[in-house]
C-alpha cells in the first residue's frame, strides 16, 4: 500500500560533470574537490538516514580520553549502507561513485567500504597517513570521496593533502599514529611536497583523494562536531593484494569476506555502483 506521508528522497541517480580542472588536479596532485556534488537540500534529507545508522557501526566506545592518537582523531562508523536503506541509498549513489569512476579514468567501481568519520569537538589531530596501507588491494586505482554532512572551517578539521604524493606509492609501513605522523610530516618536508588544504566547506561538497595520497587533518577546536562521510571505491577487476601484515588481513576479513589474495576483489559486501 502507498504511504502518502511518506516524502521520496531527492534521487542521486544521476551523473555530475567533472571538470577538466578537477580532472587534471586528480592527475597531477592526487586530490581535488568538487563543490556541491550534493546540495544543501539533498544532504539534509539524507543526513537523519545517516545519523540513524552510524552508531551502528561504531565499534570503539571508549570515552576519547581513553582513546590513542588515532582514536581520538574522529569516532569511525562502518558501512552505514549494511544497516539503514537510507544510508545505503546515499552510500550506492550513481552520481557520487560515478565521479569517482570518472577521476580514476575506469568505466566501472566497486565499494570498498563507507566509513562516517566525526571529529568530536575537542577531537584531535588526524596524523598523516597513506590509507592503501591498509587496503589489500592490487591496483593503484583507488579512491575516496569526503564529504562534510554540515559546513565545516579549517578549524573543525577539513583535511590537509600532500600534492603529488600519490606519485610515490607505498612509502612504507605505517599505521596511522604517531609515528606516521612524524615520518610523514618529515618527508612532505624533505621532498617540498605542497600542501593543500580547500577551506572551509559546504556540506554536500566533496574531496576526493587517492590510496596513496597523503593526507591529515587538523584537531577539532570548535565546539560543533565534524560530522563527515567517506565512500571508498576501486576499479572493478582489481584483485586482492597481498595479506602482508595485520592490518591488511584484517581489512581483508571484514571489507573482502572469503576472497583470497589473486583472486577477484569482489565479495558480496562490493557491489559495483558504477554503472549501478
Ligand atoms: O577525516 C579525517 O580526519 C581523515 C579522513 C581520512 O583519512 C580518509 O578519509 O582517508
Amino acid at each position: 500500500m502507498k504511504d502518502d506521508n511518506v516524502t521520496p528522497l531527492p534521487d542521486l541517480g544521476d551523473e555530475a560533470e567533472v571538470s577538466a580542472a578537477c580532472m587534471s588536479e586528480f592527475r597531477d596532485a592526487g586530490h581535488t574537490l568538487i563543490r556541491g556534488l550534493a546540495s544543501a537540500e539533498e544532504v539534509a534529507a539524507y543526513r537523519p538516514g545517516l545519523l540513524r545508522a552510524a552508531p551502528k557501526g561504531r565499534y570503539d566506545h571508549r570515552p576519547l580520553e581513553e582513546r590513542d592518537v588515532y582514536g581520538k582523531a574522529f569516532v569511525q562508523m562502518f558501512n552505514l549502507w549494511r544497516h539503514d536503506a537510507e544510508a545505503r541509498a546515499f552510500v550506492f549513489a550513481r552520481r557520487f561513485a560515478g565521479v569517482a569512476a570518472a577521476l580514476m579514468g575506469v568505466d566501472a567501481v566497486r565499494l570498498y567500504h563507507d566509513q562516517a568519520l566525526f571529529k568530536e569537538p575537542g577531537g584531535g589531530p588526524t596524523p598523516w597517513h597513506q590509507d592503501q596501507f591498509y587496503w589489500p588491494l592490487d591496483t593503484d586505482r583507488t579512491i575516496t570521496l569526503w564529504m562534510p554532512l554540515v559546513d565545516v572551517t579549517p578549524d573543525m578539521g577539513v583535511m590537509d593533502f600532500a600534492s603529488g604524493s600519490q606519485r610515490l606509492g607505498s612509502l612504507g609501513d605505517f599505521a596511522i599514529g604517531e609515528e606516521s605522523e612524524q615520518r610523514f610530516a618529515g618527508l612532505v618536508e624533505e621532498q617540498g611536497l605542497d600542501v593543500r588544504s580547500y577551506g572551509p566547506l559546504r556540506a554536500g561538497d566533496a574531496t576526493f583523494h587517492a590510496g596513496w595520497t597523503l593526507h591529515r587533518a587538523p584537531g577539532n577546536e570548535t565546539d560543533r562536531m565534524r560530522e563527515v562521510m567517506t565512500v571508498i571505491y576501486y576499479a572493478d577487476g582489481t584483485r586482492v593484494g597481498a595479506l602482508d601484515h595485520e592490518s591488511r588481513r584484517f581489512d581483508r576479513d571484514v571489507w573482502l569476506p572469503g576472497c583470497e589474495p589473486g583472486e577477484p576483489a569482489a565479495s558480496r559486501l562490493n557491489p559495483v555502483v558504477y554503472p549501478a
